[in-house]
């Protein structure tokens, strides 16, 4: 426990620590105050250090690492199966067929021996090992989602506005591969989230040096290229595979509209100390942004952190940054047109309802600046119940938003500052059952404000979400999850015309099931 503590400094100190160039940078006030974060936090998993999803399932060979990092073989023998070790030896290429683990050997029955001998060797060495070989993995979100804004009716344009349906959140399959210095990971995903869609989730190419690392520890520096996850806070590293809530908070969604972005990132551990620096593209990797990063620019995101597990207790904290630039569109030039105004509204062509507009110039494209800056912490406990976890994450940003309400300071002639924070509780019920809940704000615009009778008022924007969630799992294999969310918000208007909450509650349900 003291040392637990110790380490809370720790990560306090590293966290007021990056508040020094934050407010250097002439950018805000100190985080601490708007950011909350507070809370112990958890263990799951590190949310630190690394991008990794859980492959799928180890494969058999593999130990049961949870999550993170595999690993390669080592050097010497590909052969986790008897088959591989019979033809050569000292031929990785066979070691594809190894990670399966239970290739039946075609090989001479006297190889068998050898292999055996080999095999009682490794498992020696397993638990200290990497998971080697070619690993596929892959799991499916099916889902029915039901929403309280839910019309049957077209929006202009013909989208539909109905949101009570049937989709495919999450269809996803991965390949892992790892080697002594050199690591690669794909993964690809489907839904129909909007339309059938298929995109690369991750592509990761990584060079590393693994130092003292073991097992599912993170190797001491890695350099990967590549799309891969994007290094700020908790929610965006963990897993969609692991996390229970559908969703990441509203928060998280309007800084990243999506987890991955392309870029170049320097990650690794050092004992409990967890690291991660990206310079990446800036541009959310799918429909929701341009089809490719808009300017050179390109932002510098981080985060530096620790995660430690004592006995039944996990402990895992950290800060993260995020530095860059936007981008705003200019404007095609206009022609010159004529425009009909039917004023006395008869429907008929009458003198003096023509007007002549003319065209305008094109208007240049502009970047401007934005930066985040955040906290998290996690607490994980086991217990004979199952597993406790309470974890809180909190950001200031400014001209972050790019999911919920796009901030554009060329447009709007000032920044928009945005703050978002929450706090969740999982709790296992034995090996079967799950229940969680989490609170969060988002606040779009810290300095929004509204004329109401000629009187220029504060307005808030914030959207709290609260979300009671149950489930019941079988390890392994399955998950079914049904989440509530209850928005509490400011987009609705009241007969009085002030601003009011709006009726958009979901409900949510969800069977997982891994590949
Ligand atoms: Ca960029
Ligand atoms: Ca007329
Ligand atoms: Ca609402």
């Amino acid at each position: 426990m003291p040392k637990s503590l110790k380490e809370l400094a720790l990560l306090a100190l590293t966290a007021s620590l990056w508040t020094l160039p934050a407010a250097g940078q002439g950018a805000q006030p100190a985080p601490a105050g708007a950011a909350p974060a507070p809370a112990p936090a958890p263990g799951a998993k590190p949310a630190a250090d690394d991008d990794l999803e859980l492959p799928a399932k180890p494969a058999s060979a593999a130990p049961p690492a949870p999550s993170a990092s595999p690993a390669p073989p080592a050097p010497t023998a590909p052969a986790t199966s008897g088959a591989a070790a019979g033809s050569a030896s000292t031929a990785p290429a066979a070691g594809a067929n190894a990670a399966t683990g239970d290739a039946s050997p075609k090989t001479a029955p006297g190889t068998d021996k050898a292999a055996s001998a080999a095999d009682a060797k490794q498992a020696a060495d397993k638990k200290d090992a990497w998971p080697d070989g070619l690993r596929v993995g892959g799991y499916i979100q099916a889902q029915y989602e039901s929403n309280q804004q839910s019309e049957d009716q077209l929006q202009q344009g013909g989208v539909p506005l109905n949101q009570n349906r049937f989709l495919i959140r999450r269809a996803r399959l991965r390949l892992d591969r790892d080697w002594e210095y050199v690591r690669a990971a794909l993964e690809l995903d489907g839904n129909t989230s909007r339309g059938v869609t298929f995109g690369i989730r991750r592509a990761e190419a990584s060079l590393l040096y693994r130092g003292d690392a073991k097992g599912s520890e993170p190797p001491l520096v890695m350099v990967t290229l590549g799309i891969m996850d994007v290094p700020f806070g908790y929610e965006l590293l963990e897993s969609s595979r692991e996390r229970p809530f559908m969703e990441r908070t509203t928060g998280s969604l309007a800084l990243y509209p999506t987890d991955q972005d392309a870029g170049v990132r320097v990650s690794g551990g050092i004992s409990f100390f967890r690291y991660a620096v990206a310079i990446m593209n800036g541009e959310p990797v799918d429909s929701s942004g341009f089809p490719r990063d808009p300017n050179a620019a390109k932002d510098v995101i981080g985060r530096l952190g620790v995660d430690t597990k004592r006995g039944a207790l996990s402990i895992g904290g950290g800060t993260s940054f995020a530095t860059g630039k936007g981008f705003h569109a200019g404007q095609d030039a206009g022609k010159n047109q004529i425009v009909w105004r039917d004023g006395d509204q008869d429907g008929n062509f009458d003198p003096g309802e023509v007007a002549a507009v003319p065209g305008s110039g094109a208007t240049p494209s502009k970047n401007y600046e934005r930066w985040a800056l955040g906290l998290d912490v996690e607490a994980a406990l086991e217990t004979k119940l199952g597993r406790s976890k309470l974890y809180a994450e909190g950001f200031l940003a400014q001209n972050y938003d790019r999911g919920v309400l796009p901030a554009d300071p060329i447009v709007t002639g000032v920044d928009v500052r945005e703050a978002s924070a929450y706090v969740a509780f999982l709790q296992d019920i034995t090996k079967y059952g799950l229940v969680g809940f989490r609170a969060g704000f988002y606040d779009p615009n810290l300095d929004t404000t509204e004329t109401r009778q000629g009187r220029l008022l504060p307005l808030s924007q914030t959207i709290w979400t609260l979300s009671p969630l149950a489930g019941f799992t079988l390890r392994g294999m399955a998950k079914l999850l049904f989440q509530y969310d209850i928005v509490l918000d400011k987009l609705g208007r009241d007969a009085r015309g002030v601003p009011a909450n709006a009726k958009n509650n979901q409900a949510t349900v969800r069977l997982q099931v891994e590949l």
